[in-house]
Parts: C-alpha cells; sequence; structure tokens
C-alpha cells in the first residue's frame, strides 16, 4: 500500500475532503483533515469521517510534518496557506489527482464551462444501456475517490472542474472531452487565458492511443487541438465535421472519416433535451467512439429527459412557462439559456458575483428579454449594465422574485431562473435555489 504510514493532510472537510480522508486511513496513512471554518460548523460532516482521521479547525494550512498534500477543489491552489508546504517541496495535489493514481480503469473526463453535468451524465447513461459498466462522477456531485474501491469494468465517467485541474500532475483520459471555453470563476483564476490553460490539461498527458473530443465552433477550444497526441474527434451544429458528431437540420449524424450515419432526430427528443443539442453531440459522439450501436443510442437520447436544474421544466400557468436553470452559474450559461427560447423571456438572474462581464450580455438581453427581476449582491453590478435601458426590479428573496416574475409575464412568456452567478449568498448551493424557485413556482 503506497500511503501505509506516510502523513496527509488534506484540505476541506466537505464531500472530497472526507472521501479522500476515509479512504487514505484504509490504506493505512495517518491522516489529518483540516478546514477554516469552525468545529461547530463542521459538526455534521464531522459524523461521516472514520474515528482515525485527525481533525484541525479554522486552518487551512498543511501540517509541517506532511509528505503529501490533497486539496479539495475549494480549495485555491494559490492561497497563502500552501506556502510553507511549497516551499518545503512537499507535493500538493488534489483529489482528482489521487483518484487516478489509484484507480485503473480508463477514464472519460467531461469539461468545458457550460454542459459538463448534462454530457457526464448522458454519456454515463448511454454507455450503460449499450452493455457497459460504468461509474459516473467527478464534479457532478460523486468525489472520484469514492468510486475507486469498487472499480468498473470499462469505464470511469468523470465530470472535471478547472479546481480540480489546478492540482494535476499525471492524470490521464483515455477519451477527454472539451465541450467550450467562455469566461468563469475569474475570480480566483484571474484570466481567461490561465482559465483556458487549466482546461486543456485535460488532453496534456494523452498520447496517439487516445482521444480528443473537441468543440468545432468554439475558437479557443479548437485551439487546442494543436500540438496534441490523442486522435482529434470534433462536434459542430455549424457545419458538417470529418471525424464527429454534427448537426444537420433536424438529425444528429456521425461521421468517421468516410461514411455518414444518422444517430437521432433532434425532434423525438424530451424538450430539455432540444434545448441542449449542443452536448447531445458530444455525448452521442463518445458513446459510438466507446463502441455503442447507433439504434441504442438513438434509443437512449429518446428516454432521457435532462438533468434537474439545467433548463428545467417546472410548471405551465395561464400559458407561461417556468424553467429552473439554476445550474447556470455564469455568463456564458446564461447566453446559452437565453437562446434556447424564442419567446419573450422573464429573467430572474444575479447572486454571488464570480467576475462575470454582464456588458457582453446586453445586446441580447435587449433581444430576448422583456424584463427582469434581480436577486443577491451582484444586482448593484448588473443594474449599472442595464443602466436604465431596461425594465427591471429587485427581489429580496426568492419568492418575492417569482410572485414579481410572474406579474410581469403573459400568455406565452418563459418565466426563467439563469443567475449567471454563484448561489452562495442567499442560499446553501445551486440546488438549493432551484429547489425553492421550484417550491415557489408551485404555490404561485
Ligand atoms: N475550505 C477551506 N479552506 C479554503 C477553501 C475551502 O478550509 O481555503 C473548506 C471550506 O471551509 C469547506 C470545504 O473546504 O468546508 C469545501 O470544499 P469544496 O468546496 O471543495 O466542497 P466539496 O463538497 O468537496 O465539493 C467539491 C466541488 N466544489 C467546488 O468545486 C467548489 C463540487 O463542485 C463537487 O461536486 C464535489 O467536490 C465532488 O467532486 C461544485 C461546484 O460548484 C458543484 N463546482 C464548480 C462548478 O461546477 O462551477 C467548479
Amino acid at each position: 500500500m503506497k500511503f501505509k504510514d506516510k502523513n496527509i493532510s488534506i484540505i476541506g472537510m466537505a464531500r472530497t475532503g472526507i472521501a479522500a480522508a476515509n479512504f487514505l486511513v484504509e490504506q493505512g496513512a495517518r491522516v489529518t483533515l483540516l478546514d477554516g471554518k469552525s468545529e461547530e460548523a463542521l459538526s455534521d460532516a464531522m459524523k461521516q469521517l472514520v474515528p482515525e482521521v485527525n481533525t484541525v479547525f479554522q486552518s487551512s494550512k498543511p501540517l509541517p510534518d506532511a509528505d503529501l498534500v490533497i486539496l479539495s477543489p475549494g480549495m485555491d491552489i494559490n492561497s497563502p496557506d500552501l506556502n510553507d508546504a511549497r516551499e518545503s517541496g512537499t507535493e500538493i495535489i488534489s483529489e482528482l489527482e489521487l483518484a487516478y493514481r489509484v484507480g485503473e480503469t480508463p477514464i472519460i473526463a467531461v469539461t468545458g464551462t457550460n454542459g459538463k453535468s448534462t454530457t457526464t451524465s448522458l454519456i454515463g447513461h448511454l454507455l450503460e444501456q449499450g452493455g457497459k459498466d460504468v461509474k459516473v462522477g467527478g464534479n457532478i456531485g460523486v468525489p472520484f475517490i469514492s468510486l475507486v474501491k469498487d472499480q468498473p469494468k470499462d469505464y470511469m465517467v468523470l465530470e472535471i472542474s478547472s479546481f480540480q485541474l489546478e492540482g494535476v500532475i499525471d492524470f490521464h483520459s483515455h477519451i477527454s472531452v472539451i465541450l467550450n471555453i467562455t469566461p468563469d470563476h475569474l475570480d480566483r483564476h484571474k484570466t481567461i487565458e490561465r482559465y483556458a490553460e487549466l482546461k486543456e490539461k485535460v488532453a496534456a498527458n494523452q498520447t496517439q492511443d487516445d482521444v480528443l473530443v473537441l468543440n468545432h465552433d468554439d475558437p479557443r477550444v479548437r485551439r487546442i487541438a494543436e500540438g496534441k497526441q490523442a486522435q482529434q474527434w470534433y462536434f459542430s451544429i455549424n457545419e458538417p465535421v470529418e471525424r464527429g458528431c454534427y448537426l444537420k437540420e433536424n438529425e444528429v449524424l456521425f461521421k468517421d472519416g468516410k461514411k455518414e450515419e444518422t444517430l437521432c432526430r433532434v425532434s423525438e427528443l424530451h424538450q430539455a433535451l432540444q434545448w441542449q443539442v449542443e452536448n447531445i453531440l458530444p455525448s452521442a459522439l463518445v458513446a459510438r467512439l466507446a463502441g455503442i450501436e447507433a439504434a441504442s443510442i438513438a434509443k437512449t437520447l429518446q428516454e432521457f429527459k435532462g438533468l434537474e436544474h439545467r433548463l428545467e421544466w417546472v410548471r405551465s400557468l395561464n400559458g407561461i412557462d417556468f424553467i429552473n436553470d439554476s445550474k447556470g452559474t455564469n455568463i456564458g450559461s446564461l447566453e446559452k439559456s437565453l437562446n434556447s427560447f424564442d419567446r419573450p423571456v422573464i429573467l430572474i438572474a444575479g447572486g454571488q458575483d464570480k467576475g462575470g462581464d454582464f456588458q457582453s450580455l446586453k445586446s441580447l438581453f435587449k433581444k430576448k428579454v422583456k424584463y427582469m427581476v434581480l436577486i443577491g449582491e451582484a444586482r448593484p453590478k448588473i443594474q449599472a449594465v442595464l443602466n436604465g435601458s431596461f425594465g427591471y426590479e429587485d427581489a429580496e428573496n426568492m419568492e418575492n422574485a417569482v410572485r414579481r416574475a410572474f406579474a410581469q409575464a403573459q400568455s406565452g412568456d418563459v418565466v426563467l431562473l439563469s443567475p449567471a452567478c454563484a448561489s452562495f449568498d442567499m442560499f446553501r448551493d445551486y440546488a438549493d435555489r432551484g429547489e425553492q424557485f421550484k417550491g415557489c413556482v408551485q404555490s404561485l
């Protein structure tokens, strides 16, 4: 056991840190789990730990005797708390790297700014329904390390974030998918260039036996192909590609360089998926490359209903559709969601700002949005962009936001919660925000 008797400091006592700590104790390591929060605030989290884990509160500084430091995604690798460990040459890795070093099953890694969760789930589902033995996890909510004990035969399908990629060294996936790159998490990564570099790391260690799936329509993603050894496949909603999946009128087509094959018709899909064709293309492509038959892909796609909190239809009332897109936490996501509708939108947006540039959405707002209800800390920033040119009002909680949006809507309109911000100023997380929205909509 390579971790036996090693002193390991893990930062972050939430899902990732707890799973990593319990795993490493089982491997015979001496584990210290640290968190900046107080013991009182973490009392529930502590109940999930095996007794051998040593805990330290109100500190994110690894112990001086650590042989290895493991970071939860929420811990910035550039934090000054890691300076001593860095200076003493202690290895600092993310939980993603740790789990990679332990696991043996080939990995399918999905990253990008938007659509990761839908694509990851859909790939997992397509593979499973096609007869493969897979597990699905990562940033989607199930730490990778919690999956390695009982490994599937065929694939680990992982959603990967830029936070997790900060701390990888050897991480290698058999199939890497990069969906899109638009500004996000700039409060942590500072520049879009740094953010894009991190996303690119998902393909850095791939060899010619591996596969790299890229979005042909996104110039930032297309550039990643340069100098990569992996076999390159593309997806596009705009034009045919030689090797990959693309949209032609109503059909999703697969081409392997020679012949074309129809995988599904968009009109036969669930409404939520019709709004997300961009995610269907890479999912179907990966499934096909993993050996799943076209007929099986078509059948599974027709049955898939999309994910909760991602363009999720909640209810129709007086001809108004209410859509929960709480998982949309950045500008690119809001842009995609607004473009899904050809009906007037009453938009509920705002929350904790992540450094997004709302100015870039101004012309899209004019085209698509009839009225806006603003929530959360980002309100002044969004108001400054709207600059009185646009109908909007503030709401101090979700109930008021939903009531105000409903009051402005008419039959044929869409009330869309797509915040383009993080949720933590008003809610536990995006799921809590989405649940509250749905609850308020149901009680109208
Ligand atoms: N902490 C410190 N010191 C710090 C920073 C954080 O002690 O400097 C502590 C906090 O006090 C807290 C803990 O770390 O107690 C939180 O760690 P965490 O945020 O990594 O929480 P986890 O529950 O382990 O969730 C993480 C991912 N969180 C983030 O990336 C912020 C989850 O992604 C992921 O689902 C989970 O691991 C399992 O893999 C969430 C997310 O928002 C959904 N991801 C971002 C996104 O999708 O945009 C990247």
